[in-house]
């Protein structure tokens, strides 16, 4: 998937040679196969689908892979040719109007299945088991027959663990734990032929076109509608693979063993990796792998972060001088009157920040410059410096503290702490450990 004017395509990601697990979808297809620029195969009797016809459904599946329904068809992931739905689900019909892969954490028996919509009929699937077939009536209430498209809002995205079902012009928005339905209209996102989440962005496909709208509000960013054909596929003469770039150098390759400049895990449990302009979500790893420019998730962020915290609610970014900070809901807002000099709001240097990181439950912001490492609390006003204590290292890009220990991340590799009191009394270095094999999932 792709996003030039400030980002790139997934048919020139392939182009470079990612490794498998940038994304998943295409098991057989090997590393050398992804690196040639082809179409995939055509066979005959078979749809293409780059042909500019859409798709009925898209969705995930259990393990991350994304799959596209036109008709009797299915294509699996990004690349291969066509297949019959009947070959993975053979009591599934064909022509179906929508699909979901539900997100219900609290309800072990409803999480992760793929629904299937098809007139007043919803098909359950676990995997490609059919648990059961119901009218939609009866297991949604609310929710009308013969939708148009349905894509999941799980709770990181949404505030509660919702469904969004499309039809006409009217969105319906489920709430899995309290069965509640709200009809909304956007007048940006509607006749939605399919729908997807994807690593944390939600599309609304009309044919082959795309739109990118937020969950909250139906809002779409500028820039849409896309043709899902330089975006979502493989096709021939179609996508973006003219930018004069390498992988070896390129920031959009996570494997590359190039440093980060951040990391952060917040309060919702979304995890970020930063690099200059872009992100990557860590938390949806199964889903597969791809570069966001930071305005996607932070409208108003550009460049390279020195340090990033979440606390109370709010995701801070320190660039240079300057403090952005985020309401950290399902979806981010910058709050009114920022960014703020960073000096006035923390109490620390507008100058000279590596990195900085909170432990979860604690008011206490560690802020490391060079091979200082000071802390600030919080909750005293006015914010100001307290004692420092000296690390092992130089020079670290980034730092991050979750439930695990407080991570230092230098260049390829990161050292691990138990606690911020582990680090500060540290006597030898721990032994370095690899960002892109334990933390990118990239395999060698
Ligand atoms: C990969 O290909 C082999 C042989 O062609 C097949 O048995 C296997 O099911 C395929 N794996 C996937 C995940 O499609
Ligand atoms: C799938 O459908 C095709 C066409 O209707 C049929 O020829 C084939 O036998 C079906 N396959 C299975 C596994 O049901
Ligand atoms: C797709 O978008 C283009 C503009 O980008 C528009 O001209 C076209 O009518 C759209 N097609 C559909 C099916 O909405
Ligand atoms: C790509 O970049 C290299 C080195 O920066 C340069 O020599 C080359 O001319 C560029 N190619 C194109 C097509 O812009
Ligand atoms: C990155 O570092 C890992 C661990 O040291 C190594 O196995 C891998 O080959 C390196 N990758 C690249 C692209 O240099
Ligand atoms: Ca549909």
């Amino acid at each position: 998937m792709k996003f030039l004017l400030g980002g790139l395509c997934l048919s020139w990601v392939l182009a470079l040679g990612f490794s498998y697990p940038w994304m998943k979808g295409h098991p057989n297809i090997t590393h050398d196969e992804l690196s040639q620029h082809h179409p995939h195969p055509r066979i005959a009797g078979f749809p293409d689908r780059c042909d500019g016809l859409g798709f009925d459904a898209i969705t995930l599946d259990e393990q991350g892979v994304t799959y596209f329904f036109r008709d009797e068809f299915l294509w699996k992931g990004f690349a291969a040719p066509a297949q019959r739905i009947n070959e993975t689900w053979p009591l599934l019909p064909s022509h179906i109007d929508a699909a979901v892969r539900v997100h219900h954490t609290l309800s072990p028996n409803e999480n992760d299945r793929m629904l299937f919509f098809k007139g007043d009929q919803v098909y359950q699937y676990f995997g490609t088991t059919l648990e059961g077939q119901f009218l939609i009536h009866e297991k949604f209430p609310g929710i009308p027959a013969n939708l148009d498209a349905a894509v999941a809002c799980p709770i990181r995205e949404c505030p509660a663990n919702s469904l969004l079902f499309f039809k006409g012009e009217t969105v319906y928005l489920l709430d899995l734990q309290t069965k509640l339905v709200k009809e909304k209209t956007w007048p940006q996102v509607h006749h939605c032929t399919s729908a997807l989440l994807w690593l944390g962005n939600f599309y609304c496909f009309q044919g082959t076109n795309f739109t990118r709208f937020y969950p909250g509000t139906g809002i779409v960013p500028s820039g849409y509608p896309k043709d899902a054909r330089d975006y979502f596929m493989h096709c021939e003469g179609r996508g973006h693979g003219k930018k004069n770039k390498t992988s070896a150098d390129s920031n959009y390759n996570r494997c590359n063993n190039r440093s980060f400049d951040e990391f952060n895990e917040d309060e919702l449990g979304r995890v970020y990796a930063f690099r200059e302009n872009l992100y990557f979500r860590l938390d949806t790893k199964r889903d597969g792998w791809h570069p966001w420019p930071l305005r996607f998730s932070w409208p108003e962020l550009h460049g390279k972060i020195d340090g990033v915290f979440s606390w109370n609610k709010k995701i801070y970014f320190i660039q240079g001088s300057q403090l952005f900070v985020y309401k950290a809901e399902a979806q981010y807002a910058l709050i009114e009157g920022y960014p703020k000099p960073v000096t006035e709001e923390l109490g620390i240097p507008s100058t000279g920040v590596d990195a900085t990181f909170i432990c979860q439950g604690s008011s206490l912001l560690y802020v490391i410059l060079g091979n200082q490492v000071q802390s600030v609390n919080l909750e005293k006003t006015p914010r100001n410096l307290g004692d420092g204590f000296r690390i092992g290292h130089s020079h670290v890009d980034g730092a991050m503290c979750n439930t695990n220990g407080v991570y230092l991340f230098v260049g390829a590799h990161y050292y691990k702490y138990n606690s911020p009191s582990d680090l500060a009394a540290w006597t030898s270095t721990p032994d370095p450990h690899s960002i892109s094999l334990d933390f990118m999932s990239c395999v060698h």
